[in-house]
C-alpha cells in the first residue's frame, strides 16, 4: 500500500498487467516504456479506478532516461520504494544464423536495462535504507530451448545479478531482490521473433495453455508484500502444459 512504484515494459504484458495489480492494491506507479501513447490509455484506465499512475517515456538502453525517469518520480511522488525491471525481447534464432543486430538488441534491453535501472534508483534505496528490485529473468535461466542461446544467456545473466544484488544490499541497506521466472506467457512477447524456421516451431505452442500476464503480476504482488524481514530470492513459475 501506497508504495511508488517504477515499472519498465509497462506498455504491454506482464508490465501492463503489474502496473494495473498493484495500483489496484494503493501503489503509486510510474509507468516507463517507449510507446508513449499505450502508457498514456494505460494511466487513464488506473485513474477511472481510482488508482495513480504517472507516463515517462523510456528508453531502458539510455541511462538519461531512466535518470530522467527518476527524477520525474522523485518531483511527483517524493520518493521510489520499488523498481521492476521487466522490459524485454526475445527475437529467437539459431546461432548459426549469425542475426547479431538481434543478438545485441537483446543483451542492451535485457541486460544492460537492468543495469541502468538499479544504477538509477540506488541512490534513492540506499538512502532510504529500504527497497525492493525485482527483476523479471525467465524459465530460459533453467532450460535452454530452440534458437534461445542468446535470449537464455540473457535470463541468466539477470538471474545472477539479482543474486549478487541481494547479497551486496539485502543485509547492509534492507533492499530486498526478487528474480522472477516465468515459463510461456500469454504476452506479445513471441512477436520480436523474426526468424521464420522458429515462428514454425513454436506453432505447436499455440495449442498450449500458458500463463496469463495477471500470474506474474500476481507472484510479483506477492513477493511485495512479504514482511521486511523476508526475502523471496526466486519465483520460479510454469504453465501447468509447459512440462
Ligand atoms: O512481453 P511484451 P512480456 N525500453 O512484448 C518493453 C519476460 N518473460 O510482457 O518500449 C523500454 O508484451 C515494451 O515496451 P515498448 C520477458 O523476457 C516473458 O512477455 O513500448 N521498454 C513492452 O512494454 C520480458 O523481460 C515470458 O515497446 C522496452 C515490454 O518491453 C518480460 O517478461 C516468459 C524496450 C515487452 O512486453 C516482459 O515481457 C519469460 C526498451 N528499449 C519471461 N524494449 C513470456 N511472455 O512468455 C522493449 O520467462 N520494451
Amino acid at each position: 500500500k501506497n508504495k511508488v512504484v517504477i515499472i519498465t515494459g509497462a506498455s504491454s504484458g506482464i508490465g501492463k498487467a503489474t502496473a494495473m495489480k498493484l495500483a489496484s492494491e494503493g501503489a503509486s506507479v510510474v509507468l516507463c516504456a517507449r510507446s508513449e501513447d499505450e502508457l498514456k490509455k494505460l494511466k487513464g484506465k488506473i485513474e477511472n479506478d481510482g488508482g495513480k499512475a504517472l507516463v515517462v517515456k523510456t528508453d531502458v538502453t539510455k541511462p538519461a532516461d531512466f535518470e530522467n525517469a527518476v527524477s520525474q518520480t522523485l518531483e511527483k511522488y517524493g520518493t521510489v520504494d520499488v523498481l521492476i525491471n521487466n522490459a524485454g525481447l526475445m527475437p529467437l534464432s539459431y546461432i548459426e544464423k549469425l542475426k547479431t543486430d538481434e543478438w545485441e538488441k537483446m543483451v542492451d534491453v535485457n541486460i544492460k536495462g537492468v543495469l541502468n535501472g538499479v544504477a538509477a534508483v540506488l541512490p534513492t534505496l540506499r538512502e532510504n535504507k529500504s527497497g525492493h528490485i525485482i527483476n523479471i529473468s525467465s524459465s530460459a535461466a533453467h532450460n535452454y530451448f530452440p534458437g534461445g542461446a542468446v535470449y537464455c544467456a540473457t535470463k541468466i545473466a539477470v538471474k545472477m545479478f539479482s543474486e549478487g544484488l541481494r547479497k551486496e544490499l539485502a543485509p547492509q541497506y534492507g533492499i530486498n531482490v526478487t528474480s522472477i521466472e516465468p515459463g510461456a506467457v500469454d504476452t506479445s512477447l513471441f512477436e520480436t521473433i523474426t526468424d521464420e524456421d522458429i515462428k514454425e516451431k513454436l506453432k505447436g505452442m499455440k495449442e498450449m495453455t500458458t500463463l496469463e500476464a495477471e500470474d506474474i503480476a500476481n507472484a510479483i504482488f506477492y513477493a511485495l508484500i512479504q514482511p521486511d524481514r523476508v526475502n523471496i530470492n526466486d519465483v520460479y513459475i510454469m504453465p501447468t502444459e509447459q512440462g
